[in-house]
């Protein structure tokens, strides 16, 4: 196939409630998405970047820069796009900038699905029909408040229960959850590296609690201090931030960093890369789930059809669009077919349509590429 045209429209939607993570508070998504023609049919993808790179290096600005400057020039020259995995001859040209180049790998997947009529989740190897999905409560005001979200979640049906954590606010609210719910709910904590070897004692004192995982405890680009928490504690190691490729899912599975994978389309360069990690880890026997960046229905929709494959056994956090939003910008959105479980679609593509009135309401900004 040949693109024609690239579009990136920058939208704002407003959360429903804020969300605060260890490195800060989040009241409204400002990201990208991508749009690919090619004979009529357009293919959509999302960046996962946040407007300022406090999760990782990549921002709203660098990932526009990114794909204006340097890969949408050079999609634009390609003759032969068989499939999306030829992509990676232009994205070897630019290092790193994963978010940038899995938000535009996201729109031509889609659309190469769509032109071969096969669902994403097919093309990508999918064998699930339904996901099971969790659920991340961000950090709350008060240990009661969190206590009344972590109540609602659990009465909603969802199947994992992920709680933010940061110094001054761990051992306390996780002892809570776990007294009034019970030790059956399956319950784990995101640092978002707010930790260092230092706080080892700290860390130590969820051992009791027998959470699923603790993920990312230690710094966003560490595997090597994460492998030595992981000898202090009972509590398994999950890495997000660390992990960029299947390169170093290997290297932290081969030195006992982790065990278990978050797996973010965006964070690691695109599907084909989550897919590779997510071989690797089945052959490795490390469970994989996939993870959430408070996606539109379009990230979510990309996050279901890989979720539909096996290895993806633990709950992901890829939770219904009206956890997030008023209104999404996909149709149908983003719905339980039943508590915590989500269907997989079976039409072409991501197997969502474009709500095109809520879609331009959200737009500030949009650039158009044509050959
Ligand atoms: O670390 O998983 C994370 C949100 C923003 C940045 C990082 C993370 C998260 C979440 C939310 O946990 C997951 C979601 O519901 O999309
Ligand atoms: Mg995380």
């Amino acid at each position: 196939m040949v693109i024609e045209e690239i579009r990136l429209d920058r939208l704002e939607m407003p959360l429903k409630h804020p969300f605060e993570t260890s490195f800060g508070k989040l009241m409204k998504r400002d990201f990208v998405v991508v749009s690919a023609t090619s004979d009529g049919i357009t293919g959509y993808g999302e960046s996962t970047a946040f407007p300022l790179p406090f999760y990782n290096e990549e921002s709203t600005e660098t990932v526009l820069y990114i794909l204006k400057e340097l890969i949408i020039p050079q999609v634009l020259k390609m003759e032969k796009l068989e499939h999306p995995e030829d992509l990676d001859q232009i994205f070897q040209s630019v290092k790193g900038h994963r978010m940038a180049k899995a938000a535009l790998e996201g729109a031509v997947w889609d659309l190469y699905c769509k032109r071969k009529g096969v669902s994403l989740s097919k093309a990508l190897g999918g064998t699930k029909t339904e996901i099971d999905v969790g659920v991340s409560i961000g950090i709350e005001p008060t240990i009661e408040e969190l206590l009344d979200r972590v109540g609602s979640c659990i009465d909603q049906g969802y199947k994992k229960i992920k709680v933010k954590i940061k110094p001054g606010f761990d051992v306390k609210p996780m002892e809570a959850i776990r007294e009034r719910f019970g030790m059956d709910v399956p319950l784990m904590a995101d640092a978002n590296s707010a930790y260092t070897l230092q706080d080892v004692e700290i860390l130590k004192q969820l051992d009791p609690l027998k959470l699923m995982m603790i993920e990312q405890p230690l710094a966003y680009d560490d595997i090597i201090d994460h492998a030595t928490l992981q000898k202090e504690l009972s509590t398994p190691i999950c890495l997000d931030e660390s992990i960029h490729s299947v390169e170093d899912a290997r290297k932290a599975v081969e030195i006992g960093a982790t065990k278990i994978i978050n797996i973010k389309v965006g964070r690691v360069g695109g599907l084909a890369e989550a897919k590779k990690i997510h071989d690797y880890c089945q052959s490795m026997n490390i469970p994989v789930w996939c993870g959430g960046m408070l996606e539109s229905g379009i990230g979510r929709a990309h996050n279901i059809a890989i979720t539909s494959l096996s290895n993806f056994s633990i709950p992901g956090d890829t939770s219904p669009s009206d956890r997030y939003w008023d209104q999404d910008i996909t149709d149908p959105e983003v719905e339980f077919y039943k508590p915590g479980v989500i269907k997989v679609p079976e039409g072409p593509g991501v197997g969502y349509g474009l709500n095109v009135q809520a879609f331009h309401d959200y737009v500030v900004h949009t650039d158009t590429f044509t050959r």
